[in-house]
C-alpha cells in the first residue's frame, strides 16, 4: 500500500518534496522554521492536504464557470428533461476521493505514532505548568525558567500542571500538548541544531489559563551535547557555589527574576504586593519586622510574630510566604502566586535581598557592584 501511495502524495505535494536532510527547515509562507527531526513529516502532511485542496478548489471553480457560461439561459426555451443520473460520474467521485482520503489517514496517523512514542533512550525533563509559569526540572535536580534541551538526542518531556489546565507547545519543534492537572502527558522532540548566537525557539502555553496566560512563554535553547552537559550541572550547582555573606546580591537579583512579574521594588503595586514601601507600612522587610502587614481576615502580623506563635521570627514567616504563598494572603491581593522552587540557600538569598531592599534598583540590579571591582576579577 505505502509503495502506490507514496509516490502518488508526492504529484501533491512537490512543494515539500525537497526536505533538507539534517539542519533545519527555512520557514515558508505557511510554517515557521523546522527545527525538530519530525518537522518535516509534519509539514509534509500539511503542504499534501493543502495541495489537494488548492487542486480541487481551483477543479471545482473552473468546472463550475464553465457551467455557467455553457448552461446560460439562451432565449425563452425551458428544457424540463435534465439528467437523474450517471452510474460512472457517480463511482468516480466516490472512489477517487476515498483513496486520497485514505491516504491522508495513511500518512497522518503514521506521523502520529511516532508523535505519541518517544524512542526509549530519550533524555527526560520534568515540566510543572502553573499560573503563570514553567519550571523545567533535569535529572541531578537543577531546575530552570526556560528551556534547555540537547541536541542530537531525543527528549521526552514528562508534563503535570499544579493548577489548571496548560498546554505546551512549541511551534519551530512542531509539537503541542495539553499539560493537565493531576495527570502526566508526554511529549517528546530531537532538535538537531544547536541554537547559537543567544539565538533560541519560542514555547508557548496555548491553553488559555488566565489572567497571566500571555507571560508563559519562554525561551528553547538548544545546546550541544557537551555544553548541555556541562550547564545542567552548572545550574544545579549555582547556588552552591556562591559565599554566604554574597547570597544576596549575587543570588538575591538571579532569583528575583522570577518574582519581578508580582513583586516592584518600588512601591508600585502589582498581581503582588510591592516590597518596597507597601501602603504606607514601610517595605517588605520593615513592615513584617513591625507586624504591620495585615492580611484579607483583618487579622496584623504582629500577633503571629514571636515566642510561642505561628512564627517565631520574621525570617520565619516570610519563608513560609514563599514556599507556602497561600496560607497567609495580603489584605487586598487575591491568591495568585503560585508556590515556588527555592532551597534553603535561595530562600537565605531572597530574605537577604528584601532585608536591604535599598541596595537595589527597581529592576532588581545590586547599586553596590562598584565597592566590590577588587575582589571581582574573576
Ligand atoms: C504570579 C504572581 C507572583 C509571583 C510570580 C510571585 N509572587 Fe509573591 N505574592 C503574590 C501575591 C498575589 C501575594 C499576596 C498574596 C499572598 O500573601 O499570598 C504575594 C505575597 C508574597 C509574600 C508575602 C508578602 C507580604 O507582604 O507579606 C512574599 C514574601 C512573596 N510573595 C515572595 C515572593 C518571591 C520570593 C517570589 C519569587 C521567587 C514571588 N513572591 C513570586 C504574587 C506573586
Ligand atoms: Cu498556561
Amino acid at each position: 500500500m505505502n509503495r502506490v501511495i507514496a509516490p502518488a502524495m508526492f504529484l501533491f505535494c512537490g512543494a515539500s518534496a525537497a526536505f533538507a536532510s539534517g539542519g533545519n527547515t527555512p520557514r515558508t509562507f505557511w510554517m515557521p522554521e523546522g527545527a525538530s527531526t519530525i518537522a518535516p513529516s509534519i509539514d509534509h502532511v500539511f503542504d499534501m492536504i493543502n495541495w489537494v485542496c488548492y487542486f480541487f478548489f481551483a477543479l471545482v471553480v473552473i468546472i463550475m464557470f464553465w457551467f455557467m457560461w455553457k448552461y446560460r439561459q439562451r432565449g425563452r426555451i425551458v428544457d424540463a428533461q435534465g439528467p437523474t443520473h450517471n452510474m460512472a460520474l457517480e463511482l468516480t467521485w466516490t472512489i477517487i476521493p476515498i483513496f486520497i482520503v485514505a491516504a491522508m489517514f495513511f500518512v497522518g496517523f503514521k506521523g502520529f505514532l511516532n508523535i505519541v512514542t518517544p524512542p526509549e533512550n530519550s533524555y527526560e525533563i520534568d515540566v510543572v505548568a502553573q499560573k503563570w509559569a514553567w519550571e523545567f526540572k533535569y535529572p541531578n535536580g537543577a531546575t530552570s525558567e526556560d528551556l534547555y534541551v540537547p541536541a542530537g538526542q531525543p527528549v521526552k518531556l514528562i508534563m503535570s500542571s499544579r493548577d489548571v489546565l496548560h498546554s505546551l507547545y512549541i511551534k519551530d519543534f512542531r509539537v503541542k500538548q495539553d499539560v493537565i492537572p493531576g495527570r502526566y502527558s508526554y511529549l517528546w522532540f530531537q532538535a538537531n541544531e544547536p541554537t547559537l548566537n543567544d539565538d533560541f525557539h519560542w514555547l508557548f502555553c496555548t491553553e488559555y489559563c488566565g489572567f497571566g496566560h500571555s507571560n508563559m512563554n519562554r525561551k528553547v535553547y538548544v545546546l550541544p551535547e557537551d555544553d548541555f552537559a556541562e550547564w545542567v550541572v552548572e545550574q544545579g550547582q549555582w547556588l552552591d557555589k556562591i559565599l554566604d555573606e554574597d547570597l544576596y546580591f549575587k543570588a538575591g537579583p538571579k532569583l528575583f527574576v522570577r518574582c519581578v512579574q508580582c513583586h516592584s521594588l518600588d512601591g508600585t503595586p502589582g498581581i503582588g504586593p510591592s516590597w518596597g514601601d507597601h501602603a504606607g507600612q514601610g517595605n517588605i522587610w520593615e513592615r513584617t519586622v513591625s507586624g504591620e502587614t495585615v492580611f484579607d481576615d483583618g487579622t496584623k502580623l504582629s500577633s503571629l510574630i514571636g515566642p510561642g506563635k505561628a512564627y517565631e521570627t520574621p525570617e520565619d514567616y516570610l519563608r513560609t510566604s514563599m514556599l507556602n504563598p497561600g496560607k497567609h494572603l495580603v489584605q487586598g491581593y487575591g491568591n495568585a502566586m503560585a508556590v515556588q522552587a527555592l532551597n534553603d540557600r535561595a530562600v537565605d538569598a531572597l530574605i537577604g535581598m528584601m532585608k536591604r531592599i535599598d541596595e537595589f534598583d527597581a529592576n532588581g540590579k545590586w547599586l553596590k557592584e562598584s565597592e566590590l571591582v577588587d575582589q571581582e576579577q574573576q
